[in-house]
């Protein structure tokens, strides 16, 4: 049996003890340790001029893993992954056309890059090998390889929405994409509304097989990272944090500082709740945890600066000597302790504007104490919404609709709250990491065998 190749823009560092804070890197890891061979392949995180040529790949095994890696130079890094991929690409998938930032420039280095990693890609392939690409830094690669001649099987999944024909077309390159795309064997997404955008613009483009566009929602691994819930409950980050409290209650959210989190309008929902319900004055503290993300893209400098100052407002309008009613971090918290104040918080916010999935709302569930759980506030444009239906789900625009959910999160009786977490734990455990990746590779084979039938 061949190997499993995965290519995703990033690999992450199998030395690094804390991971940068993001989705993909999460759920594969989960996922690759049932495979029993594989390969990761992708931009190893630095900067390098060009020697002329493509780079040579850095190979480094580490267990059943080999991960491959090159670098990219400046102009790569600048044209292929800050503007096409974080400022157009994002922006738009997530419904936010105003922020698309369009350069043919741009999308000229994106498609280079793509035919540079297909190029240093095909030497280090096997012929039994199933290729799975990850996320729109890379929707070119499968064409790029099969103009090289690769016919291995090639599996596509995208992390995050896709936008329905109306929306996708006002990309100028949008064509060439969707043409593209058309290499792959399997295109997976996260919901069905995804899937259903996906295949009306790639028939739009001409495909006519329906079968090859499919929804496999990500998920985490729950027994694992509610084992890391309990543990680090005892430890000594979530005591300083529980004896900080005096048995108040915690509010707690944990995003990447990203515009698509619905950050700003989730401050304005709890500011809400501050002015509606003034009884949890001194008693309710918020705990946002928010490690800064893309730095280097304007727009999210812009957010960070915002946010600091919706904060600084609010907890100028409303903290006393002795209680500041938001605790804000930009660093990153290492996940098990994440997932220890997961299971110290009443209640976990999770509000965001659009998101391909969001990982953050099944920790934490999976993070409960079965006997005495939290409660879940989701926003309906979460790609877990539709599975996670049994949260107390808001409409992230609306702040007051954000202040009653909050509320009744904090007031909710225990019984209540068992039972709609009964309903969100059976959901959390049965699509996980490993479900997913099996469901999408079984597709992948299937269309494999069908093609050579
Ligand atoms: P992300 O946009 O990164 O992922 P999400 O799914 O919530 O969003 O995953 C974030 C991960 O980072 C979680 O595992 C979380 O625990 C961790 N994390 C968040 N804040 C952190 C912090 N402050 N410190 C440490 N760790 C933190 C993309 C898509 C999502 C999709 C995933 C997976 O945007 O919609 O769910 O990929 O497909």
């Amino acid at each position: 049996m061949g190997r499993l190749v995965i290519v995703s823009n990033r690999v992450p560092d199998p030395r690094e003890r804390n991971q940068p804070a993001g989705g993909l890197a999460i759920g594969l890891a989960d996922a690759l340790r049932t495979e029993p061979s594989s390969l990761w392949f992708g931009w190893s995180g630095h900067q390098a001029e060009s020697r002329g040529g493509d780079p040579a790949p850095s190979l480094d095994t580490h267990g059943k893993v080999t991960y491959a890696t090159v670098p990219l130079t400046p102009a790569q890094h600048r044209g292929y992954y800050q503007k096409f991929s974080n400022g157009i690409l994002w922006p738009l998938c997530h419904y936010r056309l105003g922020l698309m930032d369009y350069g043919r420039a741009d999308w000229h280095q994106y498609l280079d890059v793509n035919r540079m990693f297909a190029r240093v890609l095909k030497p280090l392939l096997k012929p039994g090998d199933v290729i799975w690409v990850h996320d729109y830094h890379l929707f070119p690669l499968g064409q790029a390889l099969r103009e090289l001649g690769v016919t291995n099987p090639i599996g596509f999944f995208l992390h995050i929405p896709f936008p329905p024909w109306s929306l996708f077309r006002a990309l100028p390159c949008a064509a060439d994409i969707l043409r593209d795309m058309q290499a792959y064997d399997v295109m997976g997404v996260q919901t069905e509304e995804d899937a259903q955008n996906l295949w009306e613009c790639l028939h739009v483009e001409g495909m006519n097989d329906p079968s090859r566009v499919v929804a496999c929602p990500i998920g985490i691994d729950p027994v694992s990272f509610g084992e890391d819930a309990r543990e680090a409950f005892g430890g000594p980050e979530v005591r300083r944090l529980r004896e900080s409290l005096h048995d108040e209650p915690l509010i707690i959210g944990a995003d990447r500082l990203d515009y698509s989190k619905g950050l700003e309008e989730r401050f304005l929902g709890y500011e809400r709740l501050l002015i509606r319900y003034p009884e949890h004055h001194r008693h309710v503290t918020y705990l946002q945890v928010a490690p800064v993300s893309r730095g280097e893209v304007e727009e999210y400098r812009l957010l960070r600066r915002q946010l600091d100052e919706t904060i600084g407002r609010i907890n100028g309008a409303f903290a006393e000597y002795d209680w500041t009613p938001i605790r804000y971090l930009t660093r990153p918290v290492p996940r098990q302790t994440l997932a220890g104040f997961y299971r110290l918080a009443d209640v976990g916010l999770v509000t965001p504007l659009r998101d391909g999935m969001n990982l953050v709302a099944k920790e934490y569930v999976a993070a409960q104490d079965p006997e005495d759980p939290g409660a879940l506030v989701l926003s309906h444009l979460a790609g877990a919404a539709p599975e996670l239906s049994e949260a107390l789900l808001v409409n992230p625009h609306d702040a007051d609709e954000i202040a009653d959910a909050l509320h009744l999160a904090l007031t909710m009786k225990r019984e209540d709250r068992k039972k709609r977490w009964d309903a969100l734990n059976v959901e959390v455990r049965n699509t996980t990491a490993g479900t997913w990746a099996r469901d999408f590779l079984a597709m992948l084979y299937k269309s494999q065998k069908t093609e050579s039938a």
